[in-house]
């Protein structure tokens, strides 16, 4: 039998590359996209494991000609738009680099989609971000919450995920959007809360340095792992109606609460260690997040398997083991 074929923007990223081995372990052929960088090796440290087992071009959702002629070459059953320029801090630097990626490079790849491959199935990571500081009554986000985004990465989420349904509504395409809440694991880029927070966590244990300066420590956000979410995405995309779903683990932490947490089980105390800088903080900041992920729970059996506890965890194995080999 065919095996299914898959395309994956931003494969090389965290998210995408957990998805390409979801997927080759399910059956199917894989396929990607990279970015040119003129240091080839800064970019495959996710996927150099994979090299053998799937295929890649290079692109950016900026430049059309690259997006139409990977899809036309790959002819894919299920397309995945995973890249994005995704640090919603740094988005208050490169607004306009931000909103061309992740708004703009969007209707690109729909397009080339429409025209190409219109009988796929489409996939938008689309974010929690969308909602800002809009919360229901009882505390969390779903499906229905009104969306206020409060940062460039936000804002350009919001078009990527309105134009979508728009194309779906339109054009009768299968395309549908997950709105995931934040997910982590050791490979999430080192200047993420989390990822930075165990990282330097695990150096100061090792006496590679005294001192971790973050922003701010009283927001909250629901944390799951990036491993759980990349299931869900293919769940949502298979789905016999084209849809939209929040994907989280129902749960909120501070960040105060996550670096006490990493820092207690490395046997230290965080007070003596980390210090405040303005730098990391956002000029508008999204206080709360907490999202209801019943719907993709009841429709599509999603759950997870990794909580915030095993999560972190896992991140300070993955540092303790890297500097242990060092
Ligand atoms: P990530 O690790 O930053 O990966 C993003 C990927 O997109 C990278 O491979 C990057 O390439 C690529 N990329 C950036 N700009 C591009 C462009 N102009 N053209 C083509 N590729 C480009 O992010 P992630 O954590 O895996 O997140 C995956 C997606 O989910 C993103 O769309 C993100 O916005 C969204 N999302 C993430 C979360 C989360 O908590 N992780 C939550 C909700 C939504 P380089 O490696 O060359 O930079
Ligand atoms: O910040 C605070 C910061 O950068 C989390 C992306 O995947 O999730 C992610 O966006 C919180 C914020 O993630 C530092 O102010 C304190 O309140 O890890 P983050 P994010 O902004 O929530 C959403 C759902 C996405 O879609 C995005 O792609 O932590 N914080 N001190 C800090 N954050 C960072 N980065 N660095 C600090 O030093």
């Amino acid at each position: 039998m065919k095996k299914k074929r898959a395309f994956i923007t931003g494969i090389a990223g965290q998210d995408g590359s957990y998805l390409a081995e979801y997927l080759l372990d399910l059956g199917y052929e894989v396929f990607g996209t990279v970015r040119r960088n003129s240091t080839p090796e800064n970019q495959d440290s996710r996927i150099s494991h994979l090299e053998n087992r799937i295929t890649t071009y290079y692109s950016d959702l900026m430049d059309q000609s690259s997006l139409e002629r990977a899809l036309e070459e790959c002819q894919p059953d299920e397309i995945y738009n995973i890249a994005a320029q995704s640090h919603v801090r740094i988005s208050f630097d490169i607004p306009q680099y931000t909103v061309q990626t992740n708004a703009l490079g969007v209707l690109n790849i729909l397009e080339a989609y429409r025209k190409i491959c219109p009988n796929s199935k489409f996939y938008q990571a689309s974010s929690s971000e969308m909602f800002g500081n809009s919360i229901d009554d009882d505390g969390f986000q779903r499906e229905t919450t009104p969306m206020h985004p409060v940062s460039p990465y936000g804002c350009s989420k919001l078009f990527a995920y309105s134009i979508v349904k728009n194309y779906r509504n339109s054009y009768n395409l299968h395309a549908c959007n997950g709105i995931l809440f934040n997910h982590e694991s050791p490979r999430r880029g080192s200047n993420f809360v989390t990822n930075k927070v165990v990282k330097t966590a695990v150096q100061i244990k090792l006496g590679m340095t005294d001192k971790l300066e973050l922003g701010n420590l009283d927001s909250y956000r629901d944390w799951g792992h990036s491993k759980d979410y990349v299931k869900a995405m293919h769940k949502i995309l298979n789905h016999t109606i084209a849809d939209d779903f929040v994907v989280s683990t129902m749960k909120t932490h501070s960040v105060r609460d996550m670096v006490k947490y990493v820092f207690s089980k490395l046997n230290l105390d965080y007070k003596d260690y980390v210090t405040q800088n303005k730098t990391f903080m956002r000029p508008e900041e999204l206080n709360y997040l907490k999202g209801d992920s019943t719907k993709v729970r009841n429709q599509l059996g999603w759950d997870t398997e990794y909580t915030f506890e095993t999560m972190l965890d896992e991140m300070i194995e993955h540092w303790l083991d890297y500097y242990g080999k060092k």
